[in-house]
């Protein structure tokens, strides 16, 4: 039986470093304002929506302070409109931003937020953080100071089901005993946070809790030379459109592996007019097949009708893990996060 609901990401183009962020909110807003004219249910905001890619920049306290987020999102004065306006118009939305905790530890987190019970159903913390601490010598250098503002998320993978999404989902205590359950119920969704998309495990740990549709938003540079690193020197635009291939090429070919939906929405644009973001949001089936994307390097809504029974070949048969799996051959793969080569030959 089919399993329909609209999906949109809501791509977001630049944005500079001294625009507020009710300037940013009012865009949002008008994003949400188009999907619920299309009738979308579920709208995907990209990493940092909030703000300027702010690690880009050495910033002292101040400045730094301003680009995150400090208490509940839900309570912030210049956020609060969104989710009025989210649970106003019926749009389940994913939103990311910095959050900085009680604690005083950095977060880049993105929450989502149900519109039918009005509040944050799941929160996610980036596990895997990008670039460096200090910053390049090089003076024309693009850093990316992740690993200086953020901790690495501490809220692992916790795949989720929100609820009002797909019709006649099959509830807990309406289940006789020995009946499956598995792609009947409220749909299963994980997020992601752009670096993490490019990590196997990350979409590994959500399939095994049966995810049907991974979300994730990103700031992707186009021409990051020191970090991307490369053997060929590349002009700005090949460096973009090798940056867009490889964007594409995670998002297809884990949608594929794990058998599911995903919706990747971009932050993109040239902010401050010089720090070009690729664009490229886009929704993926779970055959890989890419079903709409982005055509601008701006504000713009990217939408489809998915079905999320579509999972059910790839979960069921080829990649079906109960069966196939070989956990007893992966240990290594818990076991250390660098490389160890097999030794050197004699001659
Ligand atoms: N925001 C983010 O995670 N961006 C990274 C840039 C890579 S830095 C080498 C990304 O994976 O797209």
């Amino acid at each position: 039986m089919a399993r329909e609901l609209k999906v949109a990401a809501a791509q977001v183009g630049a944005i500079d470093r001294d625009t507020p962020k009710t300037a940013v909110v009012s865009r949002l807003i008008s994003l949400l304002h188009e999907a619920a004219d299309s009738k979308v249910q579920l709208v995907v905001f990209p990493e940092c929506t909030l703000t300027t890619f702010f690690p880009r920049h050495l910033l002292q306290a101040e400045e730094l302070e301003a680009f995150f987020e400090h208490g509940e999102i839900t309570d912030s004065p210049d956020v609060m409109p969104l989710f009025e306006v989210s649970r106003k118009l019926g749009i389940d939305i994913v939103l990311g931003y910095a959050e900085r905790n009680p604690e005083g530890a950095g977060y880049n987190t993105c929450i989502y937020f149900s519109a039918l019970e009005g509040r944050i159903l799941q929160k996610y913390r980036k596990i895997h953080l990008p670039g460096t601490k200090e910053p390049f010598k090089e003076p024309d250098a693009t850093n990316q100071l992740e690993k200086r503002y953020f901790t690495p998320g501490d809220l692992g993978f916790p795949a989720f089901r929100a609820p009002g999404l797909v019709s006649d989902a099959v509830k807990k205590g309406t289940v006789q005993a020995g009946e499956t359950t598995a792609g009947k119920g409220d749909p299963i969704f994980g997020m992601l946070i752009c670096n993490d998309r490019r990590w196997p495990e990350a979409w590994r740990m959500y399939s095994q809790k049966g995810a049907e549709l991974i979300m994730f938003g990103f700031n992707t540079g186009g021409h990051m030379a020191h970090l991307w690193g490369g053997r060929k020197a590349m002009t700005p635009e090949q460096a973009k459109t090798e940056a867009l291939f490889h964007s594409r090429l995670v998002q297809q070919s884990n949608s594929y592996m794990n058998a599911c939906w995903s919706i990747s929405s971009a932050r993109c644009g040239k902010d401050d007019g010089k720090y070009d973001l690729i664009a490229g949001s886009a929704i993926c089936d779970p055959e890989g097949h890419i079903v709409a994307e982005a055509q601008t390097e701006g504000d713009e809504l990217v939408s489809a009708v998915i079905d999320l029974e579509d999972c059910r070949q790839g979960k069921e048969k080829t990649f079906d893990f109960a069966r196939h799996r070989r956990i007893e051959a992966y240990g290594l793969i818990n076991q250390q996060a660098g490389v160890s080569e097999p030794e050197l030959l004699e001659k």
